[in-house]
């Protein structure tokens, strides 16, 4: 198995800086070793190298930072298609979800009909018109779903983005902060959804299952799992920067890493929204090494070590 290791330390898809600093951290732990470890062949890309625009206001649209965002992820989308034409799977580290506009792109320039598993706490749909707050973090897939309402005029910076995956084929997991707004695009395009709600009821594994069956129907599809570490509780995961209560937890996070990795079609991977000057020092690094059992077992599907009391231990 091959891998490629990108870092998209983007962070102006919202207010801090603090994401940009997750790549370095997790490498620091040692991820690419980790992957070896178990048998991977892996290749690190090193960081991408993002220009910011200066006064880069797309006030009237509602959004901030729309050239720099936009930019950064006409790169990011080319690094990922480049990778994956090189015959490796692809993990991009964020950088903010923002940087889910070029990964999922790039991956749907090389691999038409994917399939996208979304783990987040938020949809991550709002429309710049729809936004309350302007970030871009929480807008990705309003650009990315090809049924979605063409609702607002072209943003600047991301006219090269177009929609490329079907509302059909995406699911989102672990969803309990849906803005108003966000709820009705999800009726109507008929999304696939599983609630922190809907996981208490049905159990991680009967979620995870039966949305890959939605999405994926035929097992056929190449799968892209962009994975927020908001989905974790913030207990586990501190160190983020919109955390939301009740969460996954430890367990059912590495069940979605099991049950993704047994398809053996996922070829792309995106952990987002590490943010390493949130909370204190020594949780931002448990919180890092929290993923880096996620982002291994899902590549591998080999434990590094038993889920143990310390993980919960915050
Ligand atoms: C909110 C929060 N729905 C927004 N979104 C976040 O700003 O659009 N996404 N935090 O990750
Ligand atoms: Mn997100
Ligand atoms: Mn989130
Ligand atoms: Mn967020």
């Amino acid at each position: 198995q091959n891998i490629g290791i990108i870092g998209a330390p983007l962070v102006h898809g919202q207010p801090h800086q603090g994401p940009g600093a997750a790549p370095d951290l997790l490498r620091g732990l040692r991820l690419a070793d980790v992957l070896r470890s178990k048998g991977a062949n892996v290749k690190d890309y090193g960081n991408l190298e993002f220009k910011v625009v200066p006064n880069d206001f797309a006030v009237v649209l509602g959004c901030y930072n729309a050239r720099t965002v936009g930019n950064a992820n006409k790169q990011i989308s080319q690094k990922v298609a480049h990778i994956l034409k090189n015959g490796e799977s692809v993990l991009v580290l964020g950088g903010d979800h923002s940087v889910g506009l070029g990964s999922v792109s790039g991956h749907a320039s090389i691999r038409e009909n994917l399939a996208l598993l979304w783990v987040d706490a938020h949809a991550d749909i709002n429309t710049p018109l729809t936004s309350t707050s302007g970030n871009l973090h929480g807008m990705p897939l309003s650009f990315l779903v090809k049924e979605f309402p063409h609702l607002s005029p072209p943003v600047p910076g991301l006219e090269w983005c177009k929609p490329c995956v079907s509302s059909r084929n995406i699911a989102y997991i672990g969803l309990r902060s849906i803005d108003f707004r966000e709820k009705s695009f999800l009726r109507t395009l008929g999304i696939c959804n599983f609630t922190m709600e809907d996981i208490r009821e049905l159990g991680i594994d009967t979620a995870v299952t039966n949305a890959l069956d939605r999405i994926d129907p035929e097992g056929n599809r190449s799968i892209h799992l962009s994975f927020d570490v908001d989905a974790l509780d913030p207990q586990i995961i501190p160190s983020t920067g919109t955390p939301v209560p009740n969460g996954l937890d430890f367990r059912e996070a590495l069940r979605i890493a099991r049950i993704v990795h047994n398809t053996r079609r996922m070829s792309v991977m995106d952990v987002v929204e590490l943010n390493p000057l949130l909370s204190t020092p020594s949780r931002a690094i448990k919180s890092a090494q929290v993923m880096v059992e996620i982002i291994s077992r899902t590549f591998t599907g080999k434990r590094m070590r038993y889920p143990s009391v310390q993980d919960f231990e915050v």
